[in-house]
């Protein structure tokens, strides 16, 4: 078994039904299941773009598919959710699942990059890791807690809630 952590996104078409239905369906995969979710966070867009605010979230998975498998079954979930990859680059869309961690493995493929190339850039993605895993290490960059701190935050807050 390895575990797995999947960032997944959405601004478009009820982002926090569309997340939720992602979670249920990442637990459905084969050889496959969902151990840890974080809350769901509303998160101001990144990237340079005016759009939609997202729901983000982070989940850990413990898999026996191979990282390319597991690839695969994230994009086949994101085309049942509806997403088509014609849009712009960080532009809205109505799914996204990236693949951020696959145990303690690197990866440089076409179309694999685990860690997630931009994982310790983003709030939007170091918020929620950090609720359900604090103390996990990214390969080559340390705990993602610390690289949280040094980040800005405050566009990342928890959806359910006030403020
Ligand atoms: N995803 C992007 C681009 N910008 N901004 C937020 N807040 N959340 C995202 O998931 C996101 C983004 C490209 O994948
Ligand atoms: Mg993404
Ligand atoms: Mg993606």
């Amino acid at each position: 078994m390895v575990a797995a952590y999947i960032g997944l996104g959405s601004n478009l078409d009820g982002p926090i039904e569309q997340v939720e239905r992602a979670l249920r369906e990442l637990d459905a995969l084969p050889k496959t299941r969902l151990v840890a979710r974080s809350r769901l966070y509303r998160t101001a867009p990144w990237g340079g773009i005016e759009q939609p605010d997202f729901i983000n979230a982070v989940a850990r998975l413990e898999t026996r598919l191979e990282a390319g498998e597991l690839m695969r079954s994230l994009l086949d979930v994101e085309h049942r959710a509806g997403r088509r990859r014609d849009g712009e680059r960080n532009g809205p869309r109505v799914l996204d699942l990236d693949l951020l961690l696959y145990g303690d493995e690197r990866i440089d493929d076409a179309g694999l990059h685990v860690p997630h190339p931009r994982l310790h850039e983003r709030a939007f993605v170091l918020v929620p890791l950090t609720e359900i895993a604090p103390d996990l290490v990214v390969p080559g960059l340390g705990a993602v807690r610390n690289l949280l701190a040094g980040i800005d935050a405050q566009g990342v807050v928890p959806a359910d809630g006030a403020t």
